[in-house]
């Protein structure tokens, strides 16, 4: 009998100690303790053992130990509930959750995130580079003339300790960084922060963002530039928006062309937001120039290619009704947070 009342004693020890991290640990429990084969039944079978006169006395330990048992099944049943455990059966499941604020994204980032979108379905992939540039890749590389007004110190921010370095002044530092790795073709998307500058106003600040893109291959055209950029257009813009290119000028292209959208405010009849033309400039582009290929170590022979600009600032600022620059780098969060749920 002894040995019976210590094997009961040994059970509850390890009942007691038992945890269950999720509702089959519990179910595995009530198997080993409370099954049809279960320890349970096996010591409740030892009461045809006990002799008569303690079988009174037996039957209430037994029935004691059962009740145990089955009592402890249920705290694993109810701190299991949803697959989770719960540290204390006594959690009152019921009362609201904590409150944990999610962020948003930036306008900019929101931006620069549609429109490099549209040009990975094109098979654009995205390149970055550095901010803190050389004058090399920067200026010379792209055909920059040595006297070129952009050059100058009123218009660029040089590190002091260094003037052959400087904050970029456009992202197409990653463009010829990416060509004079010499992988052909090339096909990127490069969005990222340049630095100019100028007077900070509600139009305009000493920094701002950019994507540009790139794309050499043997017989790249103009067709192909125009079919390209066409397509952004009405994938960014809406399918009904008309598009126009202008001939125009940069040194790191020839030819080079402007592209211009029907003003979305007024549907092109002439607002104030688009000076009354009824068309927004939204980007420049051209064909690379036979010295920017050279100058990366690319035969412009063999190869031809097409980049485009464009800003992030002044199209976020029509798409969000915003009407200064300068609440996009001031972090306050009144403003940050009304882009909860933009996408
Ligand atoms: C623009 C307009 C036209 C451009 C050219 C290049 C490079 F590196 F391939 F020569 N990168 N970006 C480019 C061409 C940029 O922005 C208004």
């Amino acid at each position: 009998m002894q040995e019976l009342l210590k094997q009961i004693q040994d059970h509850k020890t390890e009942i007691e100690a038992f945890t269950a991290i999720d509702e089959k640990a519990a179910e595995e429990f009530r198997i080993k303790w409370l099954g049809t084969k279960g320890l349970v039944k096996t010591i409740m079978g030892e009461m045809k053992n006990v002799p008569n006169e303690k079988k009174k006395e037996f039957g209430q330990i037994l029935n004691e130990f059962k009740q145990f048992t089955e009592a402890k099944y249920e705290e694993l049943k109810q701190s299991t509930v949803n697959g989770q455990q719960s540290t204390a059966s006594n959690i009152d499941l019921t009362l609201p959750g904590d409150n944990i604020p999610v962020g948003t994204r930036h306008p900019i980032s929101l931006m620069t995130n549609r429109i490099i979108s549209i040009f990975q379905r094109l098979g654009f992939a995205v390149a970055e580079g550095p901010e803190i540039e050389d004058d090399w890749h920067n200026f010379t590389a792209l055909n920059l003339p040595e006297h070129h007004p952009a050059r100058d110190m009123q218009d660029t921010f040089y590190v002091q300790q260094n003037p052959d370095w400087l904050l970029r002044t456009h992202t197409s530092n990653i463009q010829i960084r990416e060509m004079q790795k010499g992988k052909l073709p090339i096909r990127i998307i490069c969005p990222g922060r340049v630095y100019r500058n100028e007077t900070v106003s509600a139009r305009s600040h000493c920094f701002f963002h950019q994507v540009e893109g790139l794309y050499i291959d043997e017989n790249v055209s103009f067709a192909d530039l125009k079919q390209t950029l066409y397509f952004f257009a009405k994938e960014m813009y809406g399918s009904d928006v008309k598009i126009r290119f202008r001939p125009s000028y940069f040194p790191f292209t020839e030819p080079s062309a402007e592209m211009d959208i029907s003003c979305m405010l007024c549907k092109g009849a002439g607002c104030n937001v688009c000076k009354k033309t009824g068309w927004l400039e939204i980007l420049g582009s051209g064909m690379v120039h036979p010295n920017v290929l050279s100058n990366c170590g690319i035969d412009p022979n063999k190869y031809t290619g097409f980049a485009f600009g464009m800003g992030i600032e002044r199209p976020a600022l029509l798409k969000y009704g915003i009407n200064d620059i300068r609440l996009f780098s001031e972090n306050d969060v009144r403003f940050l947070k009304q882009f909860m749920n933009y996408y």
